[in-house]
């Protein structure tokens, strides 16, 4: 299996709740290895690339609005199929019914129909992580 890189985001909730720290531990915990890492701002257009492939869905605006609510945290993690096993790691997408061990599962909840608000973003292909790595770290 070839080696991996994945564009990690942790979300304005997860770094305003001060979790930053243990989503690194447990992306280091799992050995994958952190390539590059920035505190950024994002712009609507960062995130109108970024989430290209959901404009126009029902969740996109307010998604989008979360996700300029505070600084977030860019990643590239990488290791042997660290795309998959990083949304391993992370959990289902809606942070009530993520599996316990996740970090959605175990660090999230639902805070009052806040979906978005789940922590981490990770890349789901190889040909997303690209384009995203590009996006984030050109
Ligand atoms: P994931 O982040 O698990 O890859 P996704 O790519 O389908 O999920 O969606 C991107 C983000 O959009 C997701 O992290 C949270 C938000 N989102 C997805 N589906 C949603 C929904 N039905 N309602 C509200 N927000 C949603
Ligand atoms: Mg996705």
């Amino acid at each position: 299996m070839a080696i991996e890189r994945s564009l990690i985001l942790i979300k304005p909730d997860g770094v305003k709740r001060q979790l930053t720290g243990q989503v690194i531990s447990r992306i280091e915990a799992k050995g994958y290895v952190i390539a590059e890492l920035k505190q950024v701002s994002a712009t609507r257009e960062l995130l109108e690339a970024h989430y290209e492939e959901h404009v126009g869905k029902p969740f996109y605006e307010p998604l989008v609005e979360f996700m300029l609510s505070g600084p977030l945290v860019a990643i590239v993690a990488e290791g042997h199929n660290v795309i998959t096993g990083f949304r391993s790691l992370a959990g289902t997408t809606d942070p009530t019914t993520a599996a316990p061990g996740t970090i959605r599962g175990d660090l999230g909840r639902d805070w009052g129909l806040k979906v978005q608000q789940n922590l981490v973003h990770g890349s789901d292909s190889v040909e997303s992580s690209r384009r995203e790595i590009g996006i984030w770290f050109s």
